[in-house]
């Protein structure tokens, strides 16, 4: 049987990342495509000659012509610029939205039956943008943010309950921005509620709550952290292992539930607006979105998200 073809968009940062974890974990054959001349040549050669020390048989081939990404079966798009300290993701908008346009014609060109996985910023306006000018079903079209976002807070959770990260349940859902929504209400360590385990650990509901509060600042703000440590661009092994999970899930037909940044048509009472929401991804793209109940104060959280989303994407009319 042929092997999965997976093409990513942009040779940089994420890009470099995304090529090395499909090649170790053999997801499929690798096309990495950039404008810049060598750059993505020269990271497929140098991941292709690990090789023999990591024990993988799948091509690599970097390119600077989108006919090499003809047939894939999964597209993952980088490309685009990233924050510099003291900039928000929404500041990207006008140089981004051009160069995604050039990378929705090409995929819309060359990979026509792909499933697209969106991770350049300001994301959930390049993801409406990337499904306009394709024009694919929307169960095809895709943006990771909701994955990196909750790995953030589950991450924090497990550093300050001291478990293991495989242990703790924790999702975000809204747009990917300060304004995302951390559930604390169905955080939990294996079921266990966290916010009962974190009273239990300093002995009153106020200080809890203190603690879940910073954890979830902290989750909002988390890209920006990363950034003002960096200085020269943004996060790029986490959101790299996050679309990886997403594209897996839909190549291996995995029916994971991950939070994606997806087409609502009336769930959670968004219409028309790309999103992110829980979703199983498998063979078909998205399969399904699961739907539940929030609280007043969550459904608060997120209206006042997709508003955000909304302001965004009416920014690039
Ligand atoms: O969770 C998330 N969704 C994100 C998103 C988390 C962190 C960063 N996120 C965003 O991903 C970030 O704000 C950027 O918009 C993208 C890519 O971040 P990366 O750190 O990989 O940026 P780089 O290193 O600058 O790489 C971008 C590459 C670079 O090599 C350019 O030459 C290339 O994009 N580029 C293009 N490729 C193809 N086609 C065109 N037109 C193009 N223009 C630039």
């Amino acid at each position: 049987m042929a092997r999965a073809k997976i093409a990513l968009i942009g040779g940089g940062q994420i890009g470099g990342v995304l090529a090395q974890l499909c090649a170790l974990r053999e997801l499929g054959d690798v096309v990495l495509f950039d404008i810049v001349e060598g750059l993505p040549q020269g990271k497929c050669l140098d991941i292709a000659e690990a090789s023999p020390v990591d024990g993988f048989d799948v091509c690599l081939k970097g390119t600077n012509d989108y006919k090499d990404i003809e047939g894939a079966n999964v597209v993952i798009v980088t490309a685009g610029l990233p924050r510099k300290p003291g900039m928000s993701r929404d500041d990207l908008i006008e140089v981004n939205s051009k160069i995604m346009t050039s990378v929705a014609e090409g995929i819309k060109k060359y990979a026509p039956q792909s499933f697209v996985i969106i991770i350049s910023n300001p994301l959930d306006a390049m993801v409406t943008l990337c499904q306009k000018v394709t024009g694919f079903p929307y169960e095809r079209v895709i943006g990771q943010a909701g994955v990196l976002d909750s790995a953030r807070f589950k991450a924090f959770i497990a550093w300050e309950l001291g478990v293991s990260v495989k242990d703790v349940v924790a999702m975000t859902l809204g747009g990917h921005g300060d304004d995302m929504v951390p559930l604390v209400r169905y955080a939990s360590v294996q079921g266990i509620p966290v916010m009962e385990l974190l009273e239990q650990k300093y002995g009153s509901a106020a200080k809890a709550a203190e603690v879940m509060e910073a954890m979830v600042k902290r989750t909002r703000g988390a890209g920006g952290e990363v950034v003002a440590l960096l200085k020269t661009g943004s996060a790029f092994y986490s959101p790299a292992s996050s679309a990886i999970a997403m594209a897996e899930s839909i190549l291996k037909d995995q029916k994971r539930v991950l939070p994606s940044c997806v087409y609502l048509n009336g769930e959670f009472g968004v219409k028309g607006y790309f999103v992110g929401v829980p979703t199983v991804l498998g063979e078909k793209g998205v399969e399904r979105i699961l739907q539940f109940k929030l609280d007043a104060t969550e459904q608060a959280m997120m209206d006042k998200s997709v508003n955000a989303v909304k302001e965004l994407v009416s920014s690039m009319k």
